[in-house]
């Protein structure tokens, strides 16, 4: 039988990824939103784009849950934006009372499911969602590492005149300011970065890929990024679907790795048809560490903060 995906959340990040699935034609998908009508437009657009692209997924809309039932994974992007006069913190508890809502009607009907959380603030929403579904730490995971690995690739592989395929990146830790880029592991066809891009250089490459979110949102003008973020997770859901284990940076919790406890950061981790089937340790140096520190820090700031 094809599998089921359910995303919640059919605005920019959740309908393109909904495309993206149903292209590649392996399982069904379920659209969830809560704006009336919204999301079955858009799923019926869809499935009327199959006979000309070539596929046969069933693509549904809905203002409820019970479409989603039996789902092998759900995505969720469902948020606010942040409104002008609201504050950071404002904006968190508002997308707390979401993905608290959400994660609990999920569970509920698919209860064997995977979970793959989008919405920001990206580290803090998986941890709650964790906590709420109550599921085992390889079946509930965050998309941040491969977009903002995507975002280095695409910067290097622009630097170097190369193929982006020939460009490999790590990054570790939160999603945004407190990311940190393995640089000791970035290689262009096997080769150390370091040897190719001097380090000032690099630096800014960095720094770019740090403020990658904000430098897309500057030229929207108004939405943030989702075509890259789309692909990111669609990526995450052709290693679980096709089993195919690749090790790709995602929010995962973390329970003694890294000496972390109890907490959802970004880490390299293999990803298969059982979701999370590792967590891939590799030696830090002490200024990693400390960066990764940093990280760990600003995520447990934000949990306090939802009093989870
Ligand atoms: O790297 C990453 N993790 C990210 C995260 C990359 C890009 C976007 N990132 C975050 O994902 C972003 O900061 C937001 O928190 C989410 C979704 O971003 P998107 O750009 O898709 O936002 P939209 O277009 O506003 O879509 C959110 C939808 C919108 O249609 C709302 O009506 C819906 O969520 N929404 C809900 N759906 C279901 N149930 C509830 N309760 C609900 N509340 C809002």
């Amino acid at each position: 039988m094809r599998k089921k995906i359910t995303v919640v959340g059919a605005g920019m990040v959740g309908a393109t990824l909904g495309q993206r699935i149903a292209e590649r034609d392996y399982a069904d998908v379920a659209l969830v939103d809560v704006i009336p009508n919204m999301p079955m437009g858009k799923a019926l657009d869809l499935l009327e784009a199959g006979p000309v692209v070539g596929y046969d997924s069933l693509v549904i809309g809905s203002n409820g849950y019970d479409e989603t039932a039996g789902s092998d994974i759900v995505v969720i992007t469902s948020g606010l934006p942040r409104k002008p006069g609201m504050s950071r913190d404002d904006l968190l508890r508002k997308n707390q009372e979401i993905v608290t809502q959400v994660t609990q009607e999920i569970v509920s009907r698919s209860p064997n499911s995977i979970l793959i959380v989008v919405t920001n603030p990206l580290d803090a929403m998986a941890q709650l969602a964790y906590k709420v579904s109550g599921f085992p730490r390889e079946r509930v995971l965050g998309m941040a590492g491969v977009l903002d690995t995507a975002r280095f690739r695409t910067f290097i592989a622009q630097e170097l005149h190369v193929s982006v395929r020939d460009v490999s990146a790590y990054v570790l830790g939160g999603h945004g300011d407190t990311m940190v880029p393995l640089v000791r592991f970035t290689t262009v066809a096997g080769v150390p970065v370091s040897k190719l891009i001097p380090a000032e250089r690099l630096a800014q490459i960095v720094q770019r890929t740090r403020d990658g979110g904000a430098e897309i949102v500057n030229l929207l003008g108004s939405g943030s990024a989702f075509y890259a973020p789309s692909a990111a997770v669609a990526q995450m859901i052709d290693s679980i679907v096709l089993d195919k284990k690749m090790i790709l940076p995602c929010a995962v919790h973390l329970q003694g790795e890294y000496g972390v406890k109890d907490l959802f950061v970004g880490v390299p981790a293999k990803l298969g048809a059982k979701g999370v089937e590792e967590v891939i340790q590799i030696e830090l140096t002490d200024e990693e560490r400390a960066a990764l520190q940093k990280s760990v820090d600003a995520v447990k700031e934000l949990i306090g903060v939802m009093g989870i």
